[in-house]
C-alpha cells in the first residue's frame, strides 16, 4: 500500500504533477494540514491565509461565503499562496449535470478554475459529471493544464450520511477510470479495500483528504462528526482538513501548529520513521 510510503517517494512516482507539487509542499513544510477557511469576507480570509500560511499545505475555501468576493480576493489569495507555498482547494462539491458543472467550474462569477488548484465533485449524478470536468480541464482553451486536479467526494462526515456502501464503492470505481485529473477522494479513511475486485494499476496512488478533523470536539449541533488528526492519519488520510478547530480558536496560529504537529507525528509513525 502506498500509504506507508513517504510523501517524497510518492511524489517521485505520481502521474499528476499537481500531486507531486502537493507532496513536495508537505515534505518541505512538514505539514499535512489543509485548513478549511470558512470565512465571510476578503479581509478575514487573507489575514488568515497570511497568518497560518507557513503551517499548512492546502488552503480550502468555500468562496461563495465571501460576501465581497472579487479581483482583490483572487489577487490577494494568489500572492499569499506564492509567499507561503500552499495550494488552493475550492470545496465547491459540484453535483449537477455535466453541462452545468463545466460552467460552474470554468468562468462564471467565481472563476474557480483560474485560482483553485483542487476542486471536488459528488458522483450523485453519475460518471458524466467527472467526464465533463475532465473534458474542461483537458480542453484546448484551458490554460491551467497539469496545475489542476479533482477529488471525488466518496464519503461525508455528517450523521446519517447517505454516501456509504454502494455509493462509496461506485465513487472509487469511477475514480479508477479517471486517474490523472482525478487525484483521489474526500473520505474519512483509506478507500483502498473498497474495490478489491478491480485490480489497482501499478501507479495507482489516490490521495485522501479527510474533513471533520478537530482536536477537542466530537461534533457540532448540526450533525458534524469529528475525529482527531491522529485518528484520521492512522486510518489512511493523507491530508487533514480542519476548519473551526483552527480558525475559530482563540489563537489560530497556535492552534494550527498543534494540528501540524499531531498530523505530522502520526504520518511519521505510519511510514515507520
Ligand atoms: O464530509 C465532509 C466533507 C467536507 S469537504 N465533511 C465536511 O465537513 N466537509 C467540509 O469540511 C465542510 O464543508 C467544512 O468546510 C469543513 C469542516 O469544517 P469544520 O469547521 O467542521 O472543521
Amino acid at each position: 500500500s502506498k500509504s506507508t510510503l513517504s510523501y517524497a517517494s510518492r511524489a517521485k512516482t505520481h502521474r499528476s504533477s499537481l500531486v507531486k507539487k502537493l507532496f513536495d509542499i508537505a515534505e518541505v513544510k512538514k505539514t499535512n494540514v489543509a485548513v478549511s477557511a470558512d470565512l465571510r469576507n476578503t479581509k478575514d480570509l487573507l489575514a488568515l491565509a497570511d497568518a497560518i500560511g507557513p503551517y499548512i499545505a492546502v488552503f480550502k475555501t468555500h468562496i461563495d461565503l465571501v460576501s465581497d468576493f472579487g479581483e482583490a480576493t483572487v489577487a490577494g489569495l494568489k500572492s499569499l499562496s506564492v509567499k507561503h507555498n500552499f495550494l488552493f482547494f475550492e470545496d465547491r462539491k459540484f453535483v449537477d449535470i455535466g453541462n452545468t458543472v463545466q460552467q460552474q467550474y470554468h468562468g462564471g462569477a467565481l472563476r474557480i478554475s483560474e485560482w483553485a488548484h483542487i476542486v471536488n465533485a459528488s458522483v450523485l449524478a453519475g460518471e458524466g459529471i467527472i467526464e465533463a470536468l475532465v473534458q474542461t480541464a483537458q480542453g484546448s482553451d484551458f490554460q491551467y493544464k497539469d496545475e489542476r486536479a479533482l477529488l471525488i467526494l466518496a464519503e461525508m462526515t455528517t450523521k446519517g450520511s447517505l454516501a456509504t456502501g454502494a455509493y462509496t464503492s461506485s465513487a472509487v470505481e469511477i475514480a479508477k477510470r479517471h486517474q490523472g485529473f482525478v487525484i483521489g477522494f474526500v473520505a474519512t479513511r483509506s478507500l483502498e479495500s473498497v474495490r478489491t475486485d478491480i485490480p489497482a494499476t501499478e501507479d495507482e496512488d489516490f490521495v485522501i483528504f479527510t474533513a471533520g478533523v478537530n482536536r477537542s470536539s466530537k461534533g457540532d449541533k448540526l450533525g458534524q462528526q469529528y475525529q482527531t488528526p491522529k485518528s484520521a492519519i492512522e486510518r489512511g488520510s493523507d491530508f487533514i482538513i480542519a476548519g473551526r478547530g483552527i480558525y475559530a480558536s482563540e489563537d489560530p496560529v497556535a492552534s494550527v501548529k498543534l494540528y501540524q504537529e499531531e498530523g505530522w507525528q502520526a504520518y511519521l509513525a505510519r511510514i515507520g520513521s
